[in-house]
């Protein structure tokens, strides 16, 4: 902030600056930086765009944003730059739950903030962050779960599910894995025929989806695909449908997370059968948080977005027209 305010001045002082007529100095910005996963899934751009409509000069700050494409390493380097630009507060969404507790105790003895957005930190003392805003994932996977059993309740035989996986430690993965293999330990009848790595992107998915399905004996049925969020979904379609499946209600049941707009359209047309929201427009509640610093009150811990659940039967084209992600 310090090194801002005496650029900011400098730069004032040569423009001229500083009359009534002239907006007010940039002096009182809050300076965010801001480091963020990558941009692997529709869901990760929606939510750094939430994040730059919200902190943007008019609305009082100025925002550091960096994007350390998938690395862990590229994340702990931008808390490290932040904290020698002496920011005034820090907003990290951790890609991993792990490793953090040495770079968050550097911000920390430097006075810097952190206030953690979208997935969690597992770090052994919790003052090293401020607070947490993000979704709750282990609920989101016992929906989908819920809604699993609802929908198998009649079936004869096993259901037999293929489970694909975001990042691995992940705190969106971690959560969704753990709903899922809770219901399989209490189904007695769900196979869990594969888990596999699809890393949050559609590409790697229909990867590793193709290599699956082709290894299978001819005639082998699946009953669900569970897709830690939707690109994943995206990616397993184009897999199943090019070997001759069927998605959607009746045939392979996809189940997704997200729900973004493209999801929510192919669950609306017939392809995607259970969406389970997750809600990237977080920047509201993280501007909450900062102002509530702001003012001297200490942020709640934890903080969650309401999220729901949608079917085809909950959908129309004018609801998708309104989404706005
Ligand atoms: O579901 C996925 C993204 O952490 C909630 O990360 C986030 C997840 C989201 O890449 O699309």
């Amino acid at each position: 902030m310090r090194r801002y305010i005496a650029i900011l001045l400098a730069l004032l002082v040569l423009a001229g600056c500083g009359t009534k007529t002239e907006p007010p100095p940039e002096t009182d910005l809050i300076v965010i930086g801001m480091c963020q996963v990558g941009a692997e899934s529709d869901w990760r751009v929606a939510n750094s765009e939430s994040m730059k409509t919200v902190f943007t000069e008019e609305n009082g700050y100025r925002l550091l944003f960096d994007d350390a494409r998938q690395k862990q390493e590229n994340q702990i380097s931008a808390v490290r730059k932040f904290i020698q630009q002496q920011v005034d507060y820090i907003v990290l969404m951790p890609i991993s739950e792990t490793g953090w507790d040495s770079v968050l105790q550097e911000a920390k003895g430097a006075g810097i903030p952190v206030i953690l957005v979208d997935r969690m930190a597992d770090v052994e003392d919790e003052s090293l962050y401020a607070a947490h805003v993000g979704s709750n994932f282990l609920e989101e996977g016992r929906r989908a779960a819920a809604w699993m059993e609802e929908t198998f309740r009649e079936k004869a035989g096993p259901v037999r599910i293929i489970h694909i996986h975001g990042t691995l430690g992940s705190t969106a993965q971690l959560g969704r894995t753990t709903a899922l293999e809770e219901a399989v330990a209490a189904h007695e009848d769900w196979e869990l025929l594969a888990q596999l790595d699809g890393d949050f992107t559609q590409a790697k998915t229909y990867e590793v989806m193709t290599d699956h399905l082709s290894a299978l004996s001819e005639g082998e049925t699946i009953d669900v695909v569970y897709c830690e969020n939707d690109n994943i979904a995206f990616g397993a379609i184009q897999a199943l449908e090019e070997r001759g499946y069927t998605c959607g209600p009746g045939g392979v049941e996809i189940i997704t997370f997200d729900a973004t707009r493209g999801a929510l359209a192919e669950c609306l047309e017939g392809r995607i059968s259970l969406a389970v929201e997750c809600d990237p427009l977080l920047g509201p509640l993280v501007e909450e948080v900062i102002q509530a610093m702001e003012a001297g009150q200490v942020p709640a811990k934890h903080q969650y977005p309401e999220e729901q659940l949608f079917t085809a039967a909950d959908l129309s084209e004018a609801l998708l027209a309104e989404r706005a992600y």
